[in-house]
Order: C-alpha cells, then structure tokens, then sequence
C-alpha cells in the first residue's frame, strides 16, 4: 500500500511533510509545556513542595528533537536525550503511541514518568536514563562500542541493522570532564556511528555560557576525529544575509556577546531595533530591519539554525550516510517561543496560570482537550497520524519492539577450582586462575568464554587478568599486532590486538570503566546480544567513577565488577590506595550485589553466581571485593547457598551462646587466631565468616518487609544464623573496611555488637603493624571479647 508520501508529487510532498513537521513542533510544545504545567498548577499538591520542571529546557529543543524523531532516526538508533527534555522525550512518544496519557498526566507522581528519562521506569522507549549530565552523553561512546563490539564478535543475528548512538546534549554537559575522558577513550578505539547534537542554548542552569568557550569545544572534537557541524543560522536569517547590508548584519550577530543577545531576546523586537539601530543605523542594513515589523524583526532575529526544522533537517541528513562521529553544535535560545525565552534565569522558570493562558489560546486548545493528541493542528487528525506511523522510527525493529531481548548463557553448575587446599592464596590470584581456566574454553565452559567481556582501566596485569588476556586477546576494530612478541622480546603478555579479542584496554580514567560497564551490561536489550562484562579496578578507586557506577546500576545494566586489591590489607602499597568506605558503598548501592570473600573457595561460588546472577530478571550487577593477601586455604564442603546469602557459621555456636566472632575478607586469620583463644574460656562461642554484609542486610529488611506484609513466618539468613546465640549475646565483628559494615548486625536479633575495623585513613606498613594500629589483629579482637563478656 502506497503510503501518503509516496502518493504526493516530490515539491508538493516536501512542502507537505515539512508542514506537518511545524505541527508536530507546535504539538510538542505544547504537550511539554502542558506536562510541566498540569503536574505544578493543575495537579493537587498535597505537601506544598516545588514539583519543578523545565520548560525552557523543553522549548528549546523541540526542533531538533522533531527533526530527529519523525524524519532522521531509524528505530534501530539509540538515543540519550538530555534529562531536561523528558516531557518532550515522552510526548514523541506518546505521539508513536507508546506512552501512556496517565503517565504522563503523573510527571512528577508517584507511578508517573519520571523527572528524568529512566528505563527502568518510564517503559522500554527509554534508551539510556539520563540526569546525572554528562554521563549519558558519553555512555553513548561506549554503547557505540559495544554495538560494534557484538557486531564484530557475531553474536547477535545477522539481519541486525546497524544503529547510531546520538545523544542530544545540553550545552552546560560539556562542562563535564567525563566527556573529555570518554572522547579521549573513543578516539583510541575509533568509535564509530555516533552523533552527539548539542542543544546550544548558551545557557546552564544559573549563567549564560561565556562566548569563547565554544570555539575552544570545537577545536577538542576536532582534534579527536571528530566532524564537527555548525548548525547556526536559519533560512530567514540567511535569506537576509543574502541581501544588500546582509554581511553587516551577519557581522553583528557574530559579535553580539551570549548575554546580551538572550537578554534582546528576551525583551523582543522593539529592544531589538534600538539595539541594532544603535550600531548599524548607517549601514545598508536598514533595507532589511526598517520594513518589518517589532514581531517581525523579532522573529528574524531569533530564526536559529536549531529552531529551524528545515535546517536541521537537511544538516542531519547530509551526514547521515558516513560513520564518522559528528558534533552537531545547534544554536537555539532556552525557552523559545515562550514568554521567559532568552531570559538568563528562565531554567526552573514555570508559565504562570496566567501566561498558559494565553499560551493555550496562541495553540487553540480548548479547555479539556489539553491532552488530545491533534488538538489545536491545522491539519486532519488523519493525516499526522499517517504520517507519525510512516516515519521511519516508528517501523518495528523486531515483533517485540525497540527493546531487544537474548537469550542466557548456561553457566555450569561450578567453575574450575585451582587445587588450593593446604597452599596459601589470595583471592586475587585466585579470581585470575578461573578466568583463566574459563578462558581455555573447554567443554560446557565454551559459551560462558565466548560472552564474557573483560575490561580494565589500566590494571588489566595488576588485577590479574593477565591470563584471561593471554588466552582470549583484546579487542580492536583494527588488527594490530603485539611489537614486543613480533620482535621477541620477553613479555608475560600478549597483546595482539583484533576485532575478535575479548578484553577492552581502556585508559586510567574510571568513570569510562563504569560507563562501558554500563552499556556492555545493556547489550541485551540493545543489541540481543548478551555480553557477560567483568571490570576490574583498585578497590579505592571504585569512588573515583562512583556516579557512573551508580548510573550504570540505575539504568539495571549486569556486569561484575572486581574491586581489588582492597583496604588496608595491600599493606606496603597502600597510603592513598586504601579504600576504606567501599564496603559501605557496596551496602548501599541499590542493584548492586557485592561480596568479600576471604577464600578461593567462597571465591569460586560466589564468582559463579555472578554470571548466573547477572543474567536473571531479578539479578544485578555484582560487585566483588578481592585481596592480595595470601591465605592457608581450608580443605572443607562448604553450603554454597549460605556462602551467596551472605554468611556461614565457620563453628557454629552452642545453643545459648553468649559470644561469637564474625569476620569478613581477608582478616579471616586474626579472626581464627582470636577464635581459638576465645574458645578456650566459651566453648560454646561461634565463627562467622560474613562473604556480605549486602546481601545479609538486603535480606533482613526484605524479611522484615515481608512480615509487615502479612507472612509472619518470614525470616531472613542473618536471623537464621543468629538464632542459637543467646538473646543479649556479644558479636565481635571485623572486616578491612569501615565497621559501620556490620554494626546493623546488633538489630537484627537485639545482640550486642563490638565493631572493628578502621575508620580513619590508612598508610602504608606491613600487615602486622597496621592490623595492630588500626584496631584489627587478634590482640585488638581479643580485648573486644574480653569488653563485650565483661559488660554481660
Ligand atoms: C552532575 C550534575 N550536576 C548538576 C546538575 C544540576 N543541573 C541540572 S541542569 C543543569 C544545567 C544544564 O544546562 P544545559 O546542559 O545547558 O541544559 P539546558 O540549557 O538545555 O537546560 C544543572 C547544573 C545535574 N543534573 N547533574
Ligand atoms: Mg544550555
């Protein structure tokens, strides 16, 4: 069936579709604004706050989010949209039909759309989550990479169409340093298919954007291989550029400073005449200001390429056949085409009851039709939705939709252990031999192999993954050989390089590990491909890109993170490469699993559940903090099933007991030690070995959940475990890491807890010394028994 653009002659066709398009503007102003307006003046407010939205924000970028949606994107694209673009986000949306009125009548409201485009909560149209700026600009990079990643890897199918990765990006975003890493890393990996339009309203949140500052951008990209597009004027402008006097009012508009043409904006035509006449009076420019009128020569001066659909239009499409990455800078003015447009502070800037008056007569809708979707268009409701439904985005990727699903990779029921019984290990070394040994992929180990990814911020050796490397190679686009192997010059490593290596080698910066974490964790739903990523980084510097782990773990991406080596326990090396507050973290960081154990064996289940783990709908990341520390392993049976739920009793405690000790990581000897002198005079104290406080804790609140629920029988492990020791009984608890990490444990079941660990800065020093200065060797556990038995 022919559709309505094919049966239009070319010109008529063109003057149709673009015809349309300004009403799809219209219609998306509005609809944002309304959004913004319904959820501060309409909706009841019941607690008095500020609900807060951002029309300006919208406003400003209508144009190009029209251009992108209905004409340039294909369904296969994916898009992060600046986070103060939500409301014009979920209206293309709702136009596609697929956002619902209710969520977006609840912006701001609980079960609403969010203030922020979220994929876990607004629906599956949501690419990537933004809010946090910056971050969703360059995860773009790193989800460009991983698209080709998977492409180059096959392994996902072969009628996949190649998408681009764009992201709209408000100006102030590129104030982030974030970006500037993630364009270093691009360039290094030739990244490919990705588009970042900037919506360049020279205005952020509290200041309008100095004027130099973009000429200095530009030249960044450019010199990152980037192609770099202007998108500055529009064609009134231009048109009059063309005349007699033209080039001098070009002239003027380049110079006019950021501040003072938002302020003439602001003020609007008859502010715009004395200031121009002010300079060019004399000039041939007067032929083209005299005749129009303050309206007119308003809208003139405000006709931007970013408002300027056709412009817009056309300079995305000429680019749209190469894949080169290209930086659209879109001049536009914050708020255009409303009664705060231009105006410096017009961010959090809301229409008063008042001026949505005027602003819904100026869009014809009638009181009640606020959220008809052809309300107030010059054009038959039939006609736009024809159209809506022949854009090209609108065509199904798959049956299913935009969002793509894979299928799990089988992971065997236990990894390869190294014999470690009776030899003395870390867990580090421990975590490098059974990738490594997955990585020989053998037998039912194959598939597990074939998906993992690993990536490493400049530590690949020293954490470990030297091995994994050696045996699966790193990724390139590009084959490149290893120059030191070529020239056979010893070297523990091999670094060939192809498009089928498996490890990503990616610069110090840690926010770029978090943000290819992030999107290697989304391929699923991106590509129907499911990569099973494994990062590792200093546990320290695990703060350094917390925003962008906390980001990826927002937007529910899967991957293990290994965090090693951790806590004071690197001893010698330590000083500023201590983490001592990332137990906490790992506590409370939402979709984010995270362990410590102390022994390969925990190791070797836990690393397992990792990859089942992030792969089930109700899994997540997983994070596993690791030691350098070499430890006598046990030869024991353990419960696998205790050891993911977050403990096990090492020596279970007599029924009535009236201490134990429970330890976590790589303090298990102090804990021992202390144990067995303790047993000594409490024959009936316990052992604990705590493999996370996480899990313990997340179990404990969902058990108590689920009692207020109405399952009286409910009970968490922690309580479980706790149950034989009497009920004010004393728990002496340790870990390398902030004490705080087990001190909740004194609740569960009302004993009383003696927390060690340190809680100041470490330095350097040999484990003994530290242990003992920090308030973590045996002696120190010792005395906290010996308190906690006296205050009985
Ligand atoms: C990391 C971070 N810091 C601060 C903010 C608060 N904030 C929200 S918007 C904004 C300015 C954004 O300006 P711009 O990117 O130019 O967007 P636009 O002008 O299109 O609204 C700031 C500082 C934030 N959301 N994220
Ligand atoms: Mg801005």
């Amino acid at each position: 069936m022919d559709t309505p653009q094919t049966v239009l002659s070319p010109p008529a066709r063109d003057a149709d579709r673009l015809h349309v398009l300004r009403q799809l503007e219209r219609k998306l102003l509005w609809l944002s604004s309304w959004m913004i307006h319904n959820a501060n003046h309409v909706r009841p407010n019941r607690d008095g706050l500020k609900v807060g939205g951002h029309q300006a924000s919208c406003a400003s970028v209508i144009s190009i989010m029209t251009a992108l949606y209905f004409e340039i994107a294909r369904p296969q694209d994916r898009i992060a949209v600046k986070p103060h673009a939500g409301p014009v986000f979920h209206a293309i949306n709702y136009l596609f039909g697929r956002q619902s009125p209710e969520k977006m009548q609840g912006l701001r409201s609980l079960g609403g759309v969010q203030s922020y485009p979220s994929r876990v909560k607004d629906g599956p149209e949501v690419d990537f989550s933004t809010g946090s700026v910056g971050l969703g600009v360059a995860m773009t990079t790193f989800s460009a990479l991983m698209a080709d990643y998977v492409r180059l890897h096959n392994l996902s199918g072969a009628d996949m169409p190649v998408g681009r990765h764009i992201a709209i990006a408000g100006d102030a975003e590129l104030d982030e340093g974030n970006i500037y890493e993630a364009l270093l890393e691009g360039w290094k990996h030739d990244v490919r298919n990705l588009w970042w339009i900037v919506d360049y309203n020279r205005q952020s949140l509290d200041s309008v954007v100095p004027d130099r500052l973009f000429g200095r951008i530009e030249g960044l990209f450019r010199d990152m291989g980037w192609n770099v597009v202007t998108i500055k004027y529009g064609r009134k402008l231009e048109a009059a550029f063309e005349r007699e006097g033209g080039e001098s009012l070009r002239a003027w508009i380049d110079d006019c400073p950021n501040s003072l043409y938002s302020a003439l904006t602001f003020q609007g035509g008859a502010s715009w005449r004395q200031a121009l006449l002010a300079d060019l009076g004399r000039s041939k420019a007067r032929a083209i200001i005299d005749p129009l009128s303050d309206d007119e020569l308003g809208a003139l001066m405000t006709n931007l390429g970013g408002h300027d659909i056709e412009t817009v239009i056309d300079t995305l499409r000429a680019e749209a056949d190469g894949d080169q990455p290209t930086c659209f800078i879109a001049y536009t003015i914050k708020g255009m085409g409303l009664p705060f447009a231009g105006h410096k502070d017009n961010h959090a800037g809301l229409m008063t009851k008042e001026q949505m008056e005027v602003f819904r007569a100026f869009m014809d809708i009638r009181p009640g039709h606020e959220w008809d979707m052809f309300e107030g268009l010059d054009v038959p409701a039939e006609e736009v939705k024809a159209f809506i439904d022949a854009c090209p985005f609108a065509t199904p990727l798959t049956p299913q939709g935009r969002t793509l699903t894979a299928p799990m990779v089988p992971v065997p029921a236990s990894l390869p252990m190294p014999h470690v019984a009776g030899r003395k290990m870390s867990t580090q070394a421990g975590f490098g031999d059974i990738l490594a040994e997955i990585g020989r992929g053998q037998g039912e180990l194959k598939a597990l192999a074939e998906h993992i990814v690993t990536t490493s911020p400049d530590v690949t050796v020293s954490t470990n993954l030297g091995p994994w490397v050696n045996r699966r190679g790193i990724f390139d686009r590009h084959t490149r050989n290893d120059v030191f192997r070529d020239a056979k010059l010893a070297s523990a490593q091999r670094w060939g390089m192809s498009p089928k290596g498996q490890h990503v080698e990616l610069g110090i910066a840690e926010q770029n590990l978090f943000l290819l974490l992030g999107a290697a964790g989304l391929t699923p739903a991106m590509t129907g491909a499911r990569l099973l990523p494994v990062g590792t980084v200093y546990d320290p510097f695990v703060n350094r890109g917390l925003d962008a782990l906390i980001y990826a773990c927002y937007q529910d991406a899967r991957f293990l993170l290994v965090g090693t080596p951790s806590g004071l326990t690197l001893a010698p090396e330590g000083g500023q490469h201590q983490s001592i507050n990332t137990p906490l973290i790992g506590l409370a960081a939402d979709r984010l699993a995270s362990f410590e154990p102390a022994h390969v064996d925990e190791l070797a289940i836990l690393l397992r559940h990792a990859f089942a783990f992030m792969q089930r709908p109700d899994g997540s990341a997983v994070w596993l903090r690791l030691s350098t520390r070499q430890l006598e392993q046990p030869a024991r049976v353990l419960d696998a099933a205790a050891v993911i739920e977050g403990a096990h009793w090492v020596v279970p405690p007599a029924d009535g007991a009236r201490i134990a000790i429970a330890y976590q990581g790589p303090v298990a000897p102090e804990a021992a030690a202390a144990f067995a002198e303790l047993a000594a005079e409490e024959p009936g104290a316990g052992l604990l070995a705590i493999t996370s406080a996480d899990r313990l804790h997340a179990g404990w609140l969902a058990a108590m959940r689920a009692r207020r629920g109405g399952d009286r029988a409910a009970m968490s492990h922690i309580e479980h475990l706790l149950a034989p020791l009497a009920p004010g009984a004393a728990l002496v608890t340790v870990l390398d890491g902030h004490p705080a990490t087990h001190a909740w444990l004194g609740a569960v079941r009302g004993q009383r807890v003696v927390p060690l660990g340190p809680d100041h800065f470490g330095q350097t020093g040999d484990i003994p010394d530290l242990y003992r200065e920090y308030g973590m060797d045996t002696d120190a556990i010792l005395d906290a028994c010996a308190q906690a038995l006296l205050t009985l």
